[in-house]
C-alpha cells in the first residue's frame, strides 16, 4: 500500500518534530493532555493542522484517515459544514455574555428530547465531561446525604480529585489515590469495584451499607478499551441502586449520541438517575452536561443546597456547535451505517490477523471499536490490562505509516464517523492486512 500521499492544500509551514520541540519547552510533556503525547505507543507527537471528513492533514503535510475523532466528538466527521455554519453565525452576535441566552434554553430542551434520563427532568451545562461527573458526584452526595462514590477499575470519568481512584488492595474496598496531588482523603469515599462484575457491586452496597450515594460507570467502558457491558450487567446495576437507595450515574461523555440518540440508555434500555454528557454533546467545542431526575436536580444551587457555577457554562459558541450537531443526527440518524462500517472494520482486522497468525480480539460497540492483542475476551481492565499492549504499539505505528491513525493507547477506544466511507473503509482494511502482517513476521 503506497505511503499516504501529501495533501495538496497543506500549507508549508512547522512540522510536528519542530512544533514538538516548541511545545516542550512551553507545555508540560509537550502537550495539554496527556495521551496526546504518544508515549503509550512510543512514536513522537503527531501535530494537526486541518481537519476534513474522516481526514486529518498534520503540520508535516501527510493526509490520515482519523479513528481518533476527538476522542468522540467528530461523529459527524470533522468540519462538518452545517456545525461550522451555526459557530459562525453564534460568533458574529458575541462570545459570551454571562446572561442567559435563548439558546442555552433550545439546547437544554433538546438534550431532555433526547435522552432518556433527562425526560420530565433538569439539565445544567457545564464545560467538560470532567465538570459534569465532578458535579453530578457532588449532587449525589448532597441529594442523598450520603458519600460514598462506587466505580469500576478502569473507569474514567475525567481528572476530579475523587475520581483519580485505583483499585484499593480487594474487591469493594476503599480506593488508593490514582494520581500524585490527590490526598488519600480525597478517595478516602470513593470505592473502587471490576466492571461487569454484579457480585463485586452487590458486595459493595453491603460493605457500605446505607452510605453508597451512587454508582458511577461507563455504561460501555470506553477508557480501558472498549468493553461493553455482559448482559445484564446494566439492569443489574440498575436493580442494586434501586434496592439500595442509591443513584445509578451514567457517564455517558462517550456513549452519549454515539450508540444511539438516547445514547447507552437508549441502546441497553437502562433509565440512569442521573447522566453525564459530553463529546458530542458540544459537537467538538467545550461543553458538558449532567442531568436526571427532577427531585435530584433541584437540589442544586440556587434552587437548592448543591454549590455548582461556571463561568462560560452554556457558551452560546458551544452551545451552537452541540445543537447544531444534534440536529444533524437527528434529521439524518447515521446509527445504521455507522453500526456496519464498525462490523465491516471488526470482522475485516479479525479475519486479516487470524491469516496472519496474529491474536486479536476486536471489540466493538455501535461505533466504538478497539483492536486487543489477546487471544480471549476482554471483560474488565484487568484482562485488558493483561493484553499485548507492545503490540498494539507495534501495530499503530504500522497503520500510522500507512496513513491510518489509530488512538494512541491500547486503553482507548475507536471511532467510526459518518464521513468514513467504503473507500476509507477499504484503506483502512487494507493498511490492517498488511501491518498485521508486517507483526507477524
Ligand atoms: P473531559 O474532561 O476530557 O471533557 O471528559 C472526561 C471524560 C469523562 N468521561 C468519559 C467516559 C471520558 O471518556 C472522558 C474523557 N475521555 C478521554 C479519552 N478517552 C479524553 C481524552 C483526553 O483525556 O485527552
Amino acid at each position: 500500500m503506497a505511503a499516504t500521499p501529501p495533501d495538496p492544500d497543506a500549507t508549508p509551514g512547522p512540522n510536528s518534530r519542530d512544533l514538538a520541540a516548541r511545545a516542550a519547552a512551553v507545555l508540560p510533556g509537550g502537550v495539554n493532555s496527556p495521551v496526546r503525547a504518544f508515549r503509550a505507543v512510543d512514536e513522537p507527537p503527531l501535530f494537526v493542522e486541518r481537519a476534513a471528513g474522516p481526514h486529518l492533514v498534520t503540520a508535516d503535510g501527510a493526509r490520515v484517515i482519523d479513528y481518533i475523532g476527538s476522542w468522540g466528538p467528530a461523529i459527524l466527521g470533522h468540519a462538518p459544514q452545517p456545525v461550522i455554519h451555526a459557530v459562525r453565525r453564534a460568533a458574529e452576535g458575541g462570545l459570551s455574555f454571562g446572561v442567559s441566552t435563548a439558546a442555552e434554553v433550545a439546547f437544554a430542551e433538546r438534550l431532555c428530547a433526547l435522552h432518556p434520563a433527562l425526560e420530565g427532568g433538569l439539565v445544567r451545562l457545564v464545560n467538560s465531561g470532567t465538570e459534569a461527573t465532578m458535579s453530578a458526584i457532588r449532587l449525589a452526595r448532597g441529594a442523598t446525604g450520603r458519600t460514598k462514590i462506587v466505580k469500576m477499575d478502569g473507569g474514567y470519568h475525567g481528572h476530579a480529585d475523587a475520581l483519580l481512584a485505583a483499585a484499593g488492595s480487594g474487591a469493594a474496598t476503599l480506593g488508593i489515590p490514582g494520581s500524585a496531588g490527590v490526598p488519600p482523603g480525597a478517595v478516602a469515599d470513593t470505592v473502587v469495584i471490576p466492571y461487569n462484575d454484579l457480585d463485586a457491586a452487590r458486595a459493595a452496597f453491603e460493605r457500605h451499607a446505607g452510605d453508597v450515594a451512587a454508582v458511577l460507570v461507563e455504561p460501555v467502558a470506553g477508557n480501558m478499551g472498549c468493553i461493553p457491558p455482559e448482559p445484564g450487567y446494566l439492569p443489574g446495576l440498575r436493580e442494586l441502586c434501586t434496592q439500595f437507595g442509591a443513584l445509578l450515574v451514567f457517564d455517558e461523555v462517550m456513549t452519549g449520541f454515539r450508540l444511539a440518540l438516547g445514547g447507552a440508555a437508549e441502546r441497553f434500555g437502562v433509565r440512569p438517575d442521573l447522566v453525564c454528557l459530553g463529546k458530542i454533546a458540544g459537537g467538538g467545542m467545550p461543553l458538558g452536561a449532567y442531568g436526571g431526575r427532577r427531585d435530584v436536580m433541584e437540589r442544586l444551587a440556587p434552587a437548592g443546597p448543591v454549590y455548582q457555577a461556571g463561568t462560560l457554562s452554556g457558551n452560546p459558541i458551544a452551545v451552537a456547535a452541540g445543537l447544531a450537531t444534534l440536529e444533524a443526527l437527528c434529521d439524518a440518524p447515521p446509527y445504521d451505517r455507522l453500526r456496519a462500517a464498525t462490523e465491516r472494520l471488526a470482522d475485516g482486522i479479525t479475519q486479516a490477523a487470524r491469516a496472519a497468525g496474529v491474536p486479536v480480539v476486536v471489540q466493538r460497540c455501535e461505533s466504538m471499536w478497539t483492536a486487543f492483542f489477546t487471544d480471549r475476551p476482554v471483560r474488565n481492565y484487568d484482562d485488558a490490562k493483561a493484553t499485548d499492549t507492545r503490540a498494539f504499539a507495534r501495530f499503530h505505528a504500522a497503520m500510522l505509516r500507512r496513513g491510518v491513525l489509530l488512538p494512541p493507547s491500547a486503553f482507548e477506544a475507536c471511532f467510526v464517523s459518518a464521513a468514513h466511507d467504503d473507500d476509507v473503509l477499504d484503506r483502512t482494511l487494507e493498511a490492517a492486512a498488511e501491518a498485521l502482517r508486517d507483526l507477524a513476521a
